[in-house]
């Protein structure tokens, strides 16, 4: 340890403080199939320094993982992203990234715990990955959005067509993204709390 460099111990950085003006937090978790973005979307969007847990991918990999189709990805989330943004300054979200790969779905059940909704990522390249994915959000009762990420060799699908695909009904938000891009990330957000605002008035 370096006790005169970065590592010295100086107390929470401003942009880690909650603001006093927050009211209200809310979960959300961001969720899709292996590498369509979901890391890449909470450390964009985030204001606090995001937890990772990624993971180099290693020749063990090959076979399990479909990677063929993502040139350039050197690892994966293991157990969790975490991060966090203030929509007012009432409002905070914390946003929960699971792990694209299968054999950690397990990890779902904790990281759903008191989730108000979720941001389905989808990548039109691999769009079978998201099946499961909305399958089990339906079969749990919690509201998402799908937020299509655009790669730039993606092929490009009318909104209505993709949302035939995936067996969307009509009501679930659908919206283009940039998952590196703050501002595209944030309005995926927003899109979702609009929604469940929307969700709420109705029930009530
Ligand atoms: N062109 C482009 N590349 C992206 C975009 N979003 C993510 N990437 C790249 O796609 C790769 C996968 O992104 P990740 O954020 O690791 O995906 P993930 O969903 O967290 O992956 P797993 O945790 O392994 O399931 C990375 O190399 C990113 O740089 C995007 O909107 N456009
Ligand atoms: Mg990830």
């Amino acid at each position: 340890m370096d006790f005169n460099g970065s590592d010295t111990i100086t107390g929470p950085r401003t942009e880690d403080v909650l603001p006093s003006t927050a009211t209200a937090a809310v979960k959300v978790v961001i969720v899709g199939g292996f590498g369509v973005g979901k890391t890449t979307m909470v450390g964009s969007v985030s204001e606090i320094r995001p937890l990772t847990t990624e993971e180099t991918m290693t020749q063990a990999s090959i076979g399990v993982d479909d990677n063929s189709r993502i040139e350039g990805k050197t690892a994966t989330t293991v157990a969790m992203d975490f991060g966090r943004i203030s929509i007012s300054e009432q409002l905070i979200l914390y946003l929960f990234g699971t792990p694209g790969q299968e054999r950690f779905w397990f990890l779902w059940n904790g990281l759903f715990e008191g989730a108000l909704g979720a941001v389905v990522l989808v990548d039109t390249r691999r769009l079978e990955v998201s099946f499961d994915v909305i399958g089990r959000l339906e079969e749990r009762g919690v509201p998402f959005v799908v937020a299509v990420n655009t790669f730039p060799d993606a092929p490009h699908h009318p909104m209505e067509a993709l949302r035939h695909a995936l067996d969307l009904p009509d009501e679930v938000p659908m919206v283009n993204c940039d998952a590196r891009q703050r501002a595209s990330s944030r309005d995926v957000l927003m899109t979702l709390m609009h929604y469940l605002h929307t969700l709420a008035a109705q029930r009530a």
